[in-house]
């Protein structure tokens, strides 16, 4: 089966080969060859880096004794399965999965009433959705650093937005945008654009990657379609704003003042169709002037789109060519970019070119300036485009000034110098940019490194996703793992240090110190309106054909010995762990009923189902609690 289009590695021919890659040069290009022969154009400071395997490497070692612990958290994004992953770092130990956008049989998310009630459900009580497709995962900041407070992750097919709160590692809202299809970046502010004592994320920015009629009455002019810009509350969840543009968003990035966001377009050209989405040499990074566009929504200058109330401001370029009123300006990049990210010296955001091998690199205070008349020409911000290697795709950074961009055509990564790529820009070609390159295996696209994007970036380890593994792993039939590398970016020379099979797709990550975070490990019961916090109030509790069962359980026995319900009674049951030990979770399954779940110590979860099928069911505790679990049992009874 072979794809019209099949991305990778053309023929070494120069830089003019390197130029661009348009409809023609995509064509054909088979996926089978892994690394470009051409390594050198004139400015690579040498071959690529040799990979290494030892795992040890300027003091890196991804090995850790039994019983020690990660000096890192990762953040993953899960993929299709809707969740968000915790990783261990530099181990790589894959440690939780919290389930968000889709249901998850282990903790009984999408079973019980209250995951049900984050996730969304129809009038009949069922889910409203239960696929998804998580791409981008972003913590909250304080200061420029993660706060550990929270974290957000996108769902790309229903346009939903997760909360996860990283004191319990739980997700506890979602929200779905109104009149956006393809929600794709996200990020969330680093600190207020106007109140300096608000220094920490208020809220998350979210892109919407396809146009789409507005309101969506299903149109076929597809001229017409346009993409929302949306701005969801941290707090509250519920979306402040949105912003109508030209073209579409990707990816997403925020400056350390606060002041702008902004996102990479690559399809300005707003075509329907692949040629027609690069038809153009050159598309765009749009930045968002956060401040005015609030100033905007509170003077009343918004519309709305069919049934949301929420504020929508226009953005498109014709309505912003005055820079003094502008809320939005679009900054010309090459050619259907991919990613955009800020420097953690918070000077720049890079866009890579994906079409074009080229980094952009524009500079904040100059985006700044245009906004304020003080810049002539807004394409002027662009301080430094230089040529990386085919297909770069994101960017991560060290904090000593270097960046690392994934190529995923090239299959690597190559590190270079920001400072030394505006140096060469402005005309010193002796200026050596690239600093080394390191083939990874295989096609890269997001690239991580520890406290990349944060003021704190600490240039340890860099993670990078790659989207083939081939030979990498034993064969496993037609699905292949995807291969997640770590790299100690420790020294000048980038060394590979492991590789790691991972479930698709996970897309995005990042790393950060394990100190941010303070993880709660017992709840407290009184965090659950419903709590049973005496298993004396346990019972069957009838009020007409509705009957609630109350329950508690403690190893290795629940509260009830049985219960007794009657067909055709709607019965929703309740269970309170009264232990306190941490690690004791119990788990509660009925079977034939579709249910199962689990309670962690001092959690309150509850179930609400339809006693259909007289029969006596016994309940069991599907989490291994006690040397009784098997014992730990009650019976439900249903009476015909
Ligand atoms: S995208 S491989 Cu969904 Cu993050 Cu760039
Ligand atoms: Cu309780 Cu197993
Ligand atoms: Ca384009």
């Amino acid at each position: 089966m072979k794809s019209e289009i099949q991305l990778s590695t053309p023929n070494p021919a120069g830089l003019a080969r390197r130029k661009f890659l348009n409809t023609a040069a995509l064509a054909g290009l088979s996926l089978g060859t892994v690394a470009c022969a051409d390594k050198k154009s004139e400015n690579v400071a040498g071959p690529a880096s040799a990979p290494s395997t030892d795992g040890a490497h300027g003091g890196a070692s991804v090995h850790l004794k039994p019983g020690e612990l990660d000096t890192y958290y990762g953040i993953w994004s899960g993929g299709h399965t809707g969740d968000m992953r915790i990783l261990g770092l530099p181990s790589g130990r894959e440690l939780l999965r919290i389930p968000c956008f889709v249901p998850d049989a282990l903790v009984g998310w999408g079973i019980t009433n209250e995951s049900k009630a984050i996730m969304g459900t129809k009038a009949d009580g069922s889910l409203r959705y239960t696929v998804g497709d998580s791409h981008h995962t972003h913590a909250s900041y304080k200061d420029g650093n993660y706060d550990g407070r929270y974290s957000w992750i996108n769902d790309k097919i229903n346009s939903r937005i997760a909360r996860v709160r990283l004191d319990y590692f739980i997700c506890d809202k979602i929200t779905q945008l109104p009149n956006v299809q393809g929600f794709h970046g996200i990020f969330p502010d680093k600190r207020d654009p106007v109140d300096p004592a608000i220094n920490y994320t208020t809220r998350v920015f979210c892109g919407g990657e396809f146009a789409i009629p507005l309101p969506n009455t299903g149109s076929e002019d597809a001229s017409k379609y346009r993409s929302l810009f949306s701005c969801v509350d941290a707090e509250t969840m519920e979306v402040r704003w949105q912003v109508l543009i030209d073209g579409n968003c990707d990816l997403v990035a925020t400056s350390f003042d606060g002041k702008l966001a902004a996102t990479n377009q690559y399809n300005t050209e707003m075509g329907a169709h692949y040629e027609d989405m690069m038809a153009a040499e050159r598309d765009a990074c749009l930045f968002y002037n956060v401040a005015r566009i609030e100033a905007a929504v509170k003077a009343g200058k918004f519309k709305t789109i069919g049934k949301s109330k929420v504020p929508v401001v226009d953005g498109t370029r014709e309505a912003n060519s005055d820079p003094k009123t502008a809320l939005t300006a679009y900054v010309s990049v090459p050619k259907n970019p991919h990613g955009v990210n800020a420097t953690p010296d918070q000077k720049y955001f890079i866009c890579a070119g994906k079409l074009s091998p080229t980094g952009t690199v524009i500079e904040l205070a100059k985006v700044l300036d245009w906004f304020d008349g003080k810049l002539e020409k807004l394409d002027s911000a662009i301080v430094a485009e230089v040529e990386l290697g085919l297909g770069p795709l994101h960017t991560a950074f060290d904090g000593r000034g270097n960046a690392y961009t994934t190529l995923f055509l090239d299959s690597q990564v190559v590190k270079w110098n920001i400072e030394a790529a505006i140096k060469f820009h402005n005309g010193d070609k002796s200026a050596k940019y690239v600093v080394d390159r390191i083939d990874v295996q295989y096609q890269p696209g997001h690239v991580n490194a520890s406290q990349s994007e944060t003021i704190a970036a600490d240039g340890k380890y860099l993670a990078v996703g790659c989207k083939f593994s081939k030979d990498r792993f034993l064969p496993v039939g037609p699905l292949h793992a995807e291969n997640e590398q770590l790299i100690d970016i420790s020294g000048e020379k980038m060394v590979l240090l492991a590789d790691h099979p991972v479930r698709g797709e996970p897309h995005d990550f990042i790393i950060f110190k394990r100190d941010l975070v303070k993880p709660k490990q017992v709840y407290s019961l009184d965090d659950f309106p419903n709590a049973i916090k005496d298993p004396k109030e346990s019972g069957v509790f009838r009020q007409g054909k509705k009957v609630t069962v109350k329950m508690t359980s403690q190893a290795p026995a629940f509260s009830l010995r049985e219960f007794t319900v009657k067909k055709g009674d709607q019965v929703t049951l309740i269970l309170t762990n009264l232990d306190k030990i941490e690690d004791l979770t119990h788990g509660f399954a009925i079977p034939n009923y579709n249910v199962n779940f689990i309670v962690n110590p001092q959690e309150t979860a509850s179930v609400t189902f339809l006693a259909d099928e007289p029969g006596v069911y016994w309940c069991y505790c599907t989490h291994f609690c006690h040397a009784l679990h098997l014992e730990m049992r009650t019976r439900m009874i249903v009476e015909a």
